[in-house]
C-alpha cells in the first residue's frame, strides 16, 4: 500500500531549520522558524519553568490519566490571562490541547460540525492555516490582508471580506503579532470588524499565538477582549509554545466563548468527542508547568519579568533593523512598528536565494524573517547586506 503513496513537500519553515544546521560558514544568520532566540542566539528554557519543573518533579505523585478536557486549573488560569476582566463578563469552555495547532484543527473540526462550510483567511498567513483548516474539509477563502510592498494592512479588503461573507461563515483573526508580516490592527479597526462579524451572522476564530511579544500581555489581548462583548460566540485558539518557550512540550487550548454558559458549554463537549476519535487526551507537561506558574505569584511575576525582557530585546532590533533598512527600502521604516517576531520583506524569491548562498543569511522565500533571529550586533551588517541588493 505505502507504493500508492507520493512524497510530500517538506515543509519549508522547518525544512530550513535542517539547511542552516549543514551550513559550515561562521557568521551564519537564521532568520527562519519562529522561536525566541536571546542575544546569544539560544532559545532559553524560562526560569519560572525549571523552578516548575523543579516542582512537578518532586511533587507529581501520578501520571494517570487526566481526561479529555486537560487540566481544568490550567485552562481556568490560561483564560484569565487571554480573556482578562472582559473574559469574566461572557461565558467560556475550554478543552487543553497538543499546542495551537491542535487548538486549530479541533476549532476547524467543531465548526463544520455545526453546519460551516467555509473559514475566510487574509493572505498572507502561516501556512498551517490554510492546511490544517482544508485538511479537516473547510473551504479556505481567500483576502488580501497586506500590501508587502507598501508594507499596509489591506483593511477595506478585509472589512469587505467580511461584509461579503454569509451567515454561518467563520472568520480567522491573529489576536496579535500577525505571522508573518507584523502588521497590527488598531483597537479601532478591531471594533469597526467585530460590528461585521456580529451584523453578518459570521463566528469569528481567533489564533493567539504570541501573546506578550507585540506590545504586552494585556495589549496583545485587547482587540480579542472586545470582541468576545460584541458577537455572540467565539473560538480562541491559544498556543503557550512561544509565551511560556514551551515549544516541544506541545502546550495549547481552545475556548469556547459565547454569552451563556450552557452554549459554551454545548461546545466544550463537542470539542472534548472530536479530541477522543482524534488523539484522545492531550499531553500533560507543558499545561502542568504553565499551570504552576500562573498559580503561584512569585512564579507569575519572574515569568512576566521575562518576557518583558523577550519582547524590549524584540523592539530594540527592530528599530535599529528600521532605521537602518529606511534608506534603501523606504517602506520598511514600518517594521519600527510592526510586532511580535516576524515582518515580511518586499524581497524576491531570487534575492531570498541570493542571501542565502552569498551571505548564509537564512529566511523563507517569502521574506518572512525573524526578527530575534538577530543579534545587536548582527544588525549592521545584515542591512548592508540587505542594502546591497537594490
Ligand atoms: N498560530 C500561529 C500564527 C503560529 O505562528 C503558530 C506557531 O507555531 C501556531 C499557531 C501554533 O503553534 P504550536 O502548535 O506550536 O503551539
Ligand atoms: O511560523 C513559524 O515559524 C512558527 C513555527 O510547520 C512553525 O509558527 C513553523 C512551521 C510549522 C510549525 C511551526
Amino acid at each position: 500500500m505505502f507504493n500508492a503513496l507520493s512524497r510530500q513537500p517538506d515543509d519549508a519553515l522547518l525544512a530550513l531549520i535542517g539547511l542552516y544546521k549543514q551550513d559550515p560558514r561562521p557568521g551564519k544568520v537564521d532568520l527562519g522558524v519562529g522561536v525566541y532566540r536571546d542575544e546569544e542566539g539560544r532559545t532559553p528554557v524560562f526560569r519560572a519553568v525549571k523552578e516548575a519543573e523543579r516542582r512537578l518533579l518532586e511533587g507529581q505523585d501520578s501520571k494517570a490519566y487526566l481526561g479529555l478536557e486537560g487540566d481544568a486549573l490550567y485552562l481556568e488560569r490560561l483564560w484569565s490571562l487571554v480573556g482578562g476582566p472582559e473574559g469574566t463578563r461572557v461565558s467560556a469552555a475550554g478543552v487543553q490541547t497538543p499546542g495551537g495547532s491542535g487548538a486549530l484543527r479541533l476549532a476547524a473540526d467543531l465548526v463544520l460540525r455545526g453546519g460551516a462550510r467555509r473559514i475566510l483567511v487574509g493572505q498572507p498567513t502561516w501556512p498551517n492555516h490554510v492546511g490544517i483548516f482544508a485538511a479537516a474539509g473547510l473551504e479556505v477563502v481567500s483576502h488580501p490582508f497586506f500590501d508587502t510592498a507598501g508594507q499596509t494592512v489591506l483593511f477595506d479588503s478585509m472589512a469587505a471580506a467580511f461584509e461579503a461573507a454569509s451567515p454561518g461563515d467563520v472568520a480567522l483573526l491573529h489576536g496579535s503579532c500577525h505571522n508573518p508580516t507584523g502588521a497590527p490592527l488598531s483597537l479601532d479597526q478591531w471594533r469597526t470588524l467585530a460590528a461585521i462579524l456580529e451584523r453578518r451572522g459570521v463566528l469569528p476564530l481567533v489564533d493567539l499565538a504570541y501573546q506578550g511579544f507585540g506590545r504586552g500581555l494585556d495589549e496583545d489581548a485587547a482587540g480579542l477582549r472586545h470582541l468576545i462583548g460584541a458577537v455572540p460566540e467565539t473560538l480562541v485558539a491559544v498556543s503557550s509554545s512561544k509565551s511560556f518557550g514551551l515549544y516541544r512540550e506541545r502546550t495549547g487550548a481552545i475556548f469556547a466563548v459565547a454569552a451563556r454558559q450552557d452554549a459554551a458549554e454545548l461546545a466544550k463537549s463537542n470539542l472534548m468527542g472530536l479530541a477522543r476519535t482524534s488523539y484522545s487526551m492531550p499531553p500533560d507537561h507543558g499545561a502542568a508547568v504553565v499551570r504552576t506558574i500562573l498559580d503561584d505569584e512569585a512564579l507569575a511575576r519572574d515569568w512576566t519579568a521575562e518576557l518583558d525582557g523577550m519582547r524590549a530585546r524584540i523592539i530594540g532590533i527592530r528599530r535599529k533593523l528600521a532605521a537602518g533598512l529606511a534608506g534603501s527600502f523606504p517602506a520598511l521604516a514600518a517594521v519600527a512598528e510592526q510586532e511580535g517576531m516576524f515582518s515580511l520583506l518586499p524581497l524576491t524569491e531570487a534575492e531570498v536565494l541570493r542571501l542565502r548562498a552569498d551571505h548564509a543569511i537564512y529566511m523563507p522565500t517569502s521574506g518572512r524573517i525573524n526578527i530575534a533571529g538577530l543579534k545587536t550586533a548582527e544588525v549592521d551588517g545584515v542591512v548592508a547586506k540587505f542594502a546591497a541588493l537594490r
